[in-house]
């Protein structure tokens, strides 16, 4: 469809940047934060481990200070669990609190709106080895650690996000679980996992609802659009299936408060369905979040399966990354679509495509909690970082997220991934998404100095004029 005119994007449009505790903070045993399982991490030579990060735990006034100066309307960040509570469940760590009440006062006297996630794959330690989410006592655990947030926090974070990555930690658990551990629980106990973080998030809605009735909370998974590789039906049946499993499921439980039937279906086949305790059936229901959070970085494109054992295979460019399912889809290739250097599809009409479905299926506002381009940037001798590659990614998907505006998707905000250079989740410090520098590399900290790059100036002037100049 060609519009004669684009709605523009709305008064109080929520312009963000995000990151995640473990990936920024450092400080990673400091003020009695208790072991978290990124702390186990032990990567590869050459590959930065999440000890130091960014050092924002150091360096939180300057940053603040920074995302004032972008003109940042929102930050998405993660809170530390076992910095706030170093076994998880039990004591609160007064210091480890302090940082974040400090980080939401400076983001507060500057205008900028908190939006908090609880639970970012950094488990505490501690719960891990009572059987981490598997164990209903997680759940509880999560109910406290959720009291202490918002009675200590809720008078000035009005926006919570549960869980990040939900269907991610079932579908790639190393984005939670580190090799160290050994081998990764399986696939029955993911999804018992999985249950109990669905129980965990509904119990902490109604809980934020009752006690602070003026905030809104909702899930934020990672959700994309995925493409049949021909029209062919089988093909298309295969799309929809993986779409159901990978994405919709983990949105119908948030927000209709049941598993999806195709989901559930594969779930029974497999041999494959987490326990209900008693209660839990009604819990769900009655859990509504105001709002859904969606990262989103690329969209995928699959085909029938062939059922001959070679339906999964390691993703391009990125070995950890296994795509495909024997028996249920097989990863396919979309000719029309290009690649980031690490291998990542670039996808911005994807974007626009997701947006509506989640939009038409849920009918609540969406808040872009991830999106964004990991390259490796480079800081010239003059000391200035250029990044043309990083506002081209992003301006084309300013552009198709005003698009899907004017579809009629309640796009309430956009935060991409991520404010400052941080640690990767499994690819170092090498792959940067920062609008700003942080002058580290995977061995050496060096200055540890802050260095907007190009595209932070750019992305200024698109909050200056609230989207109108892309
Ligand atoms: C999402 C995670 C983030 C972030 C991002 C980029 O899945 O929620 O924590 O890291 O992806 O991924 P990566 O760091 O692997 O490039």
């Amino acid at each position: 469809m060609f519009y004669q005119k684009l709605k523009p994007f709305p008064k109080g449009f929520l312009w963000g940047a995000s990151t995640s505790a473990y990936q920024v903070e450092g400080a990673w045993n400091e003020d009695g934060k208790g072991m978290s399982l990124q702390d186990l991490h032990e990567p590869p030579a050459g590959v930065t481990d999440f000890k130091v990060a960014s050092d924002h735990y150091h360096h939180m006034p300057e940053d603040v200070e920074l995302m004032a100066k972008l003109g940042l309307k929102a930050y998405r960040f993660s809170i530390s669990w076992s910095r706030v509570m170093p076994a998880g469940s039990g004591a609160v760590n007064e210091a480890g609190l302090a940082f974040y009440d400090r980080l939401v006062d400076e983001l507060v006297a500057h205008d900028i709106t908190p939006v908090a996630t609880m639970f970012h794959f950094d488990l505490p330690l501690e719960l891990h080895k009572q059987g981490g989410w598997a164990n209903r006592a997680t759940i509880e655990a999560f109910c406290l650690y959720a009291q202490v947030l918002f009675e200590r926090l809720g008078d000035r974070i009005k926006y919570w996000l549960t869980i990040n990555e939900q269907n991610c930690m079932v579908i790639h658990p190393n984005s939670m679980y580190p090799k160290a551990i050994g081998e990764v629980p399986d696939r029955k106990n993911l999804y018992q996992q999985s249950h109990n973080m669905f129980v965990a998030a509904a119990r902490v809605t109604n809980m934020l609802h009752e006690m602070w009735p003026d905030a809104k909370i909702g899930p934020a998974p990672n959700i994309t659009a995925i493409y049949p590789a021909t029209c062919a039906p089988e093909d298309v049946i295969a799309a929809d299936n993986w779409e159901s499993i990978r994405c919709w499921n983990y949105l119908d439980v948030a927000v209709f408060g049941r598993y999806n039937p195709i989901c559930w279906a594969y779930l029974e086949e497999k041999g494959l369905t987490p326990e209900f305790a008693p209660g839990d059936a009604e819990l769900l229901t009655s859990a509504k979040p105001d709002y859904l959070g969606v990262n989103y970085y690329a969209t995928a494109t699959v085909a029938a399966a062939r059922n001959d054992g070679t339906d999964c295979a390691a993703r391009e460019g990125d070995q950890q990354v296994m795509l495909g399912e024997e028996g249920v889809y097989r990863s396919a290739a979309n000719e029309h679509l290009t690649k980031s250097e690490y291998g990542w599809i670039i996808d911005p009409v994807g974007m626009r495509t997701t947006l509506r479905r989640v939009a038409s299926r849920y009918g609540l506002p969406i808040l872009i909690t991830e999106n964004g381009l990991g390259a490796k940037d480079t800081l010239e001798a003059d000391g200035s970082v250029h990044d043309p590659y990083r506002i081209d990614y992003l301006r084309r998907h300013f552009e198709q997220a005003q698009l899907a505006l004017t579809d009629g998707v309640d796009l309430i905000g956009y935060c991409p991934w991520s404010f400052m250079d941080l640690v990767s989740t499994h690819q170092g410090y090498g792959k940067r998404y920062g609008f700003v520098y942080v002058d580290r590399d995977e061995d050496d900290l060096r200055t540890l100095r802050r260095i907007p790059k190009d595209s932070f100036a750019w992305y200024r002037h698109v909050i200056e004029t609230n989207g109108a100049e892309l």
